[in-house]
């Protein structure tokens, strides 16, 4: 492969590179280290202080993976950094998953090519050169051949839209965007709006330290044990030894399926008694942790009748736990269980039996408006001291709209996805040539291990850089049909579930006037499988573009 740039060249204010990185997250480090890697120029921006991206800017009391640290929420290109870094708890908390990502960054001399707090106010493709120019709050402007754009899939912060928000008083913090100073909640009282995964990780955490939390809560949630605990170094040795075959059975495609968004435990629930389910169902609670998904029936997520059950026998958990009936009644969900993002607490429906824990069931009694004091609902004030937004995110699409990159004749993807997130492989776009999305809208980002599914798109991606270069052409970009194709096929495989039978943030239906649209890719590692069967029939679905002349003295 030929690279035209080795080395950043000034010209005027401007740095020239053969890819441009932005984010410098999880997968955003990968990137940088791969491309590098292949003798390619890459400059990483990051608007944030430090690196991390998602674990740097979620570090509320609480926060903590909710997969296996070991062997799943970790990276896996490197045998060394499996062998090196050793987890202390089966779920890290986010001090040490940071702490992961920054040593990753030191041991693979990451940091030399990232420049930090350095937003990107403006990407924008120049049809003549094949370049992106990318303009930065910093003043810096960089010109790239290629732009990645790693930007997260959780990352910009939903801050609802409630009457008198921008009044209050008090301290206000979203979970999404802590501070980097220690919060003291000691003898305050707390007001907690939401209770997705965040909520229900601080909450408890929370509780044990304010002398009043009143949690808001507009759509009770099921939440099984994470049980999180230390990691026995049995466990950790036991990883590294069998290293190689664990890698491969998270990267395999699931075997007899073509489709899987949580493969099961390979038995099938309608061939088993309801005492033989209940058994099994025990017995995931008792484990804990995401198994409760992954170790059910492959028909949770497709079967009325299987998820019933099992949503019926994680209301009857919250039953037993929570003391008083009348707050057990509001905590009960009843929508399809894991259709909404499954959560994992650590005492969250105990912390309902503490005295100085209030539920707000905002379904009965609204939210009218927050005031400089505290938060008024339909029946009464309530006074508080400081307000928790734990609301979630502009899921998925929030970060590359919010970048709202300039492709060709200067179209905005704001235009371009007006009323869907159109985009081929979910990770290319048409009219937008040489821009590659990580964990964009159409993989299955979010529903797959983050860290693997970042380095396998990241390796798809490499490879079409590689291909591109090797051909001596210049721009590559999907075609109009190929976005259809693939639109059919990720709303085919959506509908085939339960998932677009509820309000979520896969369905952007959390972030008001967004288009319900199911946004995630659930072939699993089916998906991977596929997007490589697509570049060894010469990148099916993409149009390839000469190498003007004007790009090769460019870079
Ligand atoms: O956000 P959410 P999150 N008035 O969107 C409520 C990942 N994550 O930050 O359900 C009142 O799930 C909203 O109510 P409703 C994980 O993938 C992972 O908790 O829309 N309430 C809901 O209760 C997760 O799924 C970990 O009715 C309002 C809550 O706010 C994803 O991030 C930890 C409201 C938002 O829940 C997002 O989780 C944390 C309003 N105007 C997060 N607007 C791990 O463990 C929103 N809500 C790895």
């Amino acid at each position: 492969m030929t690279s035209t740039t080795h080395h950043p060249l000034e010209d005027g204010a401007t740095e020239h590179y053969d890819v441009v990185v932005i984010g410098a997250g999880v997968s955003g480090l990968y990137a940088l280290h791969h491309l590098r890697g292949m003798g390619l120029s890459v400059r990483v921006y990051d608007g944030a202080p430090e690196i991390g991206g998602t674990w740097w800017y979620n570090r509320y009391p609480g926060a903590r993976v909710d997969g296996p640290s070991a062997p799943l929420y970790c990276y896996t290109f490197s045998d060394e950094l499996v062998q090196e870094w050793d987890w202390t708890e089966t779920q890290a908390a986010q001090p040490e998953v940071l702490a992961y990502v920054e040593y990753v960054a030191d041991r693979f001399d990451l940091r030399r090519d990232i420049r930090l707090e350095t937003w990107v106010q403006d990407a924008r493709y120049d049809e003549a050169t094949q370049r992106w120019t990318v303009e930065t709050s910093t003043g810096l402007r960089a010109s790239a051949q290629f732009v990645v754009c790693a930007v997260g899939a959780l990352s910009v912060a939903n801050k609802p839209d409630i009457p008198g928000i921008d009044d209050f008083g008090g301290e206000c913090f979203h979970t999404g965007d802590w501070p980097q100073e220690p919060v003291s909640f000691s003898g305050k009282r707390v007001g907690v709006i939401g209770t997705g995964s965040s909520g229900v990780q601080s909450i408890p955490e929370i509780a044990k330290e304010a002398a009043h939390v009143t949690v808001f809560q507009r759509t009770p949630q099921y939440s099984v044990p994470a049980r999180n605990r230390p990691l026995e170094p049995e466990r950790l040795a036991e990883v590294r030894k069998n290293w190689d075959a664990i890698r491969a059975e998270m990267a395999a495609p699931p075997q007899g399926a073509d489709f899987a968004p949580f493969p099961g435990n390979g038995r099938s629930a309608f061939e088993e008694t309801p005492e033989q389910r209940h058994a099994l169902y025990e017995e995931l609670w008792q484990e804990g942790s995401l198994s409760f998904v992954a170790g059910n029936y492959p028909e949770l997520l497709m079967s009325e009748e299987i998820n019933r059950e099992v949503s019926e026998f994680l209301r009857g958990k919250i039953r037993q736990v929570v003391r008083d009936p009348e707050t057990a009644d509001k905590l009960m969900p009843d929508y399809f269980y894991a259709t909404k993002r499954p959560i994992l607490d650590d005492g969250y429906y105990e912390t309902f039996n503490r005295d100085n824990v209030t539920l707000v069931d905002l379904r009965q009694d609204p939210i009218e408006t927050i005031t400089s004091t505290g938060v008024r609902t339909a029946t009464r004030e309530h006074a508080l001291d400081m307000l928790v937004l734990a609301t979630g995110f502009d899921a998925i699409t929030g970060s590359m709209l919010r970048l709202d990159p300039k492709g060709r004749g200067g179209v905005s993807l704001k235009e371009k996805w007006q009323s869907r997130f159109h985009n081929y492989l979910g990770m290319t776009i048409n009219g937008f040539p040489n821009l590659f999305m990580i964990h964009g809208p159409g993989t299955p980002g979010v529903l797959y291990l983050m860290p693997l599914g970042a380095e396998l798109e990241t390796d798809w991606i490499a490879n079409c850089v590689r291909y591109l270069r090797d051909q001596g052409l210049g721009a590559v970009e999907p075609t109009h049909d190929a976005e259809k194709t693939w639109d059919r096929e990720v709303t085919e495989l959506a509908n085939k579930t339960l998932f677009p039978r509820t309000d979520s943030w896969y369905m952007g239906s959390n972030i008001p006037g967004k288009p319900r649209h199911f946004s995630v890719h659930l072939g699993g590692p089916g998906y991977f499988q596929r997007i490589v069967e697509v570049a060894a029939k010469g990148y099916e679905g993409f149009v390839f573009e000469e190498e003007h002349r004007a790009a090769s003295t460019a870079g």
